[in-house]
This record gives structure tokens, sequence and C-alpha cells, in this order.
């Protein structure tokens, strides 16, 4: 009999029982989706930030393990949207709910909610309901109550309490993940962490810095688009990437800008540095302010800006 070719030096053969699929990480503002994708990639993938609405498009993390390939899909979180922004961020949340394998639904241990279209989903497809924030418990029994009020809406799903942030009780949650993806190949290379290409995340960076620096309504305003990224590769040269920070009105400009430019430059310190850090490479970066108006409400500036 003919036997197989052997498969090229270093490529993965997924084992009998391999599993593969898409994992939704959905939930409402703030109870640490973000902070959940990145403790599971064990990367800081998706930016994370203490105030809500941070993420506002679909982020995509890959893990590989022997058992199975586990493509997670963090999304903005789950809100009654009031201008154009956030409808396209809830679009993205319906769609990714719609089509993923199973919900990884991240839930504040200390305020237990079920969001709307959960137990709809929960029909369909497994849930895997995420007690988050349990650091924050001075007791582990003190979840028991969350666990029993969400029981009622969603009686098929499992629960886990956990912390993302400090990287607790992860370990059954990717268990229980890897037992619900159907079987099938890889859809990706093992190695291969995101799709994303690299000014994404780039530009993600620019905008937690934002969301780090600035209050009220600015981080909400402000919205990045990389303009040019130039690799260079030689020795001692720098990559070059220059981005626009869109704000709304002159108002959030004169902010951002600050006394003399002292703001802007404070936040294109802090970004080139997470920057850094993310490629693992120096970089220099150049920000320019400009204004959109009212890009959040309008139609045309939203899909300039790809939502
Ligand atoms: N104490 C504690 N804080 C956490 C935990 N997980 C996340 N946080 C914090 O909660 C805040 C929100 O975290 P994110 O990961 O940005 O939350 P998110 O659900 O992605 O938020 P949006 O993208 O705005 O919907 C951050 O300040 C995190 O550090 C946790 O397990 N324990
Ligand atoms: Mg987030």
């Amino acid at each position: 009999m003919p036997q197989e070719p052997a498969p090229p030096a270093g490529a993965f053969v997924p084992p009998p029982g391999f599993r593969s699929g898409y994992a939704a990480i959905c939930g409402y503002p703030n109870v640490g989706k973000s902070t959940l994708l990145n403790a599971l990639l064990n990367q800081r993938l998706a930016i994370a930030t203490p105030k809500p609405q941070t993420t506002r498009r679909r982020t995509l993390g890959i893990l590989t393990t022997q058992a199975a390939q586990m493509i997670f899909v963090d999304t903005p979180g789950i809100l009654d949207p009031r201008y154009g922004l956030q409808e396209s961020m809830m679009v993205q949340v319906r769609q990714t709910m719609r089509e993923a394998d199973l919900l990884v639904y991240v839930t504040d241990v200390r305020r237990p909610r079920l969001a709307p279209g959960v137990a709809a989903a929960a029909q369909e497809k497994g849930v895997l309901v995420a007690l988050n924030k349990a650091d924050l418990l001075r007791r582990p029994e003190e979840c028991l109550p969350a666990i029993e009020q969400l029981r009622q809406g969603v009686p098929q799903a499992e629960f886990f309490a956990i912390s993302a942030l400090r990287g607790r009780g992860l370990e059954p949650l990717l268990a229980a993940i890897t037992a619900h993806l159907p079987p099938g190949p890889p859809y990706y290379p093992p190695e291969q962490v995101t799709e994303h290409p690299e000014r994404f995340f780039v530009g993600e960076l620019i905008r937690e810095a934002v969301f780090a620096q600035f209050w009220e309504e600015v981080p909400y305003g402000t919205e990045v688009a990389i303009d040019e990224f130039r690799e260079r590769g030689g020795a001692g040269q720098k990559d070059w990437i220059a981005a626009t920070v869109f704000v709304e009105n002159e108002s959030q400009k004169g902010i951002l800008i600050g006394k003399q430019g002292a703001a802007i430059k404070r936040l294109g310190e802090a970004a080139r540095v997470a920057i850094e850090e993310f490629l693992l490479r120096p970089v220099f970066l150049e920000l320019h302010v400009r204004v959109l108006p009212n890009w959040r409400r309008d139609p045309r500036a939203l899909r300039r800006l790809g939502y």
C-alpha cells in the first residue's frame, strides 16, 4: 500500500480527536472580557482599561493546545446603542454570538446579570458563564448566590468562578471550552496568535493610552487611524509610524494637545513605550490630532473609520 507522504518537518499534525472552533467572549461593559482574552492567551493582545466601552471592534485571539484550537473573539460590551458607533459595536456582538460555536459569557461575580440574547443562544450552543473578579470576594462561597441567580435564566450553562486579572480558575474553563468545540482540524497554523495586522494593535495601544490619560467624554470622542507604518529593518533603523487621533470637536482637540503640546507629548510617549513592548522593537511614533466633527454619530465618518 502506498504510504502517506510524511508531513514537512515541524508541521503540526493534529492528534486524533482534535477539536477546533470559535468561542465568543461576550458580556456587559467592563466585566473583564478583554482581560480574560489576554489571560487565556497568556499574552497582552486586547486593550483593557478601568473605563467601560474600551473595546470597539471584535478582536481575535488563537490558542492551540495538544487537544484543540480555540479561536477566541473578544467583543465590545453589550449596551443599548444610543449612536452610530455603538450600533456598529452591537452589530459585531450579535454577529459574533450568532456565528460562534460556543459562548463564554463573562459577568462580574458581584453584580451577576444575564444580557439579552444569552438565554436564546443557550438553546443552540454551549454557554459557559465566567463569574469574573472572584478575587474581590472575601470568601469563595460568596459566588454561589450568583450561580443560583443566573441558573434561572440559563439552566443548561456551566459556571466558573475566575479571576482574569490574577489568572485564577482558568484551567477548568479551558477544559470546558475544549470539550464544547466540534471535532475538526485547526483553522490556523498552531503558532499563530491572531489574524489582525500589527497596525490594528498599534492603533488600539494608542487608544488605550488615550483611555488612561484623559477623562469624561474625551476617550469616547477619540478614534485612531494608522496613516503609515514603515518597517525599516536595518540595524539602528526604527520603524516609523504615523497616526491620526480623531476627535469630535475643537474643545477635545485642545484638551488632547494640552498647554504647549504637553498632553499630546505625554500621550505619544506612553503609546510608543506600549507599542515597543508589543512589537518587541523600537519605533518612532508621530501623532496628529484632527477634528472629524461628530464622528460617533455621522454615518459617513463611521464608514471612513471602518465601522
Ligand atoms: N479585580 C479584578 N479586576 C478585573 C478582573 N478582570 C478585569 N478586571 C478589571 O476590570 C476592568 C475592565 O477590564 P476589561 O478587560 O477592559 O473589561 P471589558 O469587559 O473588556 O470592558 P469593555 O471592553 O469596555 O466592554 C479593568 O480595570 C480590569 O483590570 C479580575 O478578575 N479582578
Ligand atoms: Mg474589552
